[in-house]
């Protein structure tokens, strides 16, 4: 376990809480919204948050936490950009007695103890029901798929590449044709899309596309536009977080399926750390967010309004 909480000297009030936040970037839609969101929760809880954007860099986001260490923050919440290479900035936190807090992706580490808790999803779990509703869709058909994959390296980029694997596992029709990262941005999606496009018969062999988020989708659909395709119809757009504009395309039919992801990751960390930090609760170690599917079934332009203040 966290052996802190015997440490601390005296509780410290929520609304005393000085609180490093060492954010990926603004790759996508989706991390707009938890950035945003992020800031609206400290701001309700009186928390002084201090903002880092690592603009997709890891050895920025180890500057911060240095920077972080050095302040004497209360708390850290660090979204790491990929997996590996954390425990030694971690260990400076955690003999400086500040607990981490991860949001929305995990680390590779063989010391659980270097964090407190992590807020994800579980995104082998999100691939998979992508993966599924592509095979339920499919029925016998045969379907050449291609993949947009986040990041390299990052947590959501391997496991929803194995949820979804092992939801096509087996099924004889379906393949895996190519696959590549579009780092989770829009126009990396749309030019991995376009060269994916040109491979296949300009895009006649595709049956879908399936992106590790929202925003690459969308620069595929682009893409399949573009090339005189219809997305949603002559290849099945399916991907992952739920932004507004996935359910535009889903309510246009040129989007099939997305796997929804809560941009508030920063509500249930701060909840944890305050109760940690008032009495020396320990958290869960793992603060699961649920993923829901959608489908152009779901009536998606209520469900776009209905996601407008949660910082989008
Ligand atoms: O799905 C994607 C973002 O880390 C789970 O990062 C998050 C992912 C999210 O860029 O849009």
């Amino acid at each position: 376990a966290f052996a802190m909480a015997t440490v601390l000297a005296s509780p410290v009030l929520a609304k005393d809480m000085v609180v490093g936040f060492s954010q990926v970037g603004s790759e996508s839609g989706w991390r707009a919204a938890e950035t945003a969101v992020t800031k609206q929760e400290a701001q309700k809880r009186g928390i002084d948050l201090k903002f880092a954007d690592a603009q997709q860099k890891q050895e920025n986001q180890i500057k911060a936490i240095r920077s972080f260490v050095a302040q004497g923050v209360d708390a850290i919440l660090l979204a790491p950009v990929v997996a590996t290479g954390w425990d030694e900035v971690l260990e400076e936190a955690k003999d400086a007695k500040i607990p981490v807090v991860l949001l929305d992706r995990n680390i590779d580490t063989k010391d659980p103890s270097l964090y407190l808790t992590a807020v994800t999803s579980d995104q082998v779990h999100e691939g998979k029901v992508a993966g599924d509703y592509l095979v339920k869709e499919v029925g016998a058909k045969p379907c050449k798929v291609v993949e947009l994959q986040g990041t390299t390296g990052s947590s959501p980029a391997i496991s929803r590449k194995k949820g979804f694997e092992e939801a096509i596992a087996g099924k004889s029709n379906i393949t895996l044709a190519r696959s590549q990262t579009g780092d989770f941005t829009r126009t990396k999606g749309k030019e991995v899309m376009e060269s994916f496009i040109k491979a296949e018969n300009g895009g006649k062999d595709i049956c879908a596309v399936y992106a590790h988020n929202d925003d690459m989708a969308v620069g595929a659909i682009q893409a399949i536009k573009e090339a005189g395709l219809k997305p949603g119809k002559d290849i099945m757009v399916v991907s992952i977080d739920a932004v507004p504009d996935i359910f535009q395309a889903m309510a246009n039919g040129e989007a099939n399926a997305t796997v929804e992801l809560t941009p508030n990751m920063a509500g249930p960390a701060f909840d944890a750390l305050e109760a940690y930090k008032k009495d020396g609760k320990e958290p869960p170690k793992w603060i699961q967010t649920e993923s829901k599917l959608y489908t152009q079934a779901d009536n998606p332009k209520a469900v776009m309004e209905s996601k407008k203040g949660l910082g989008y």
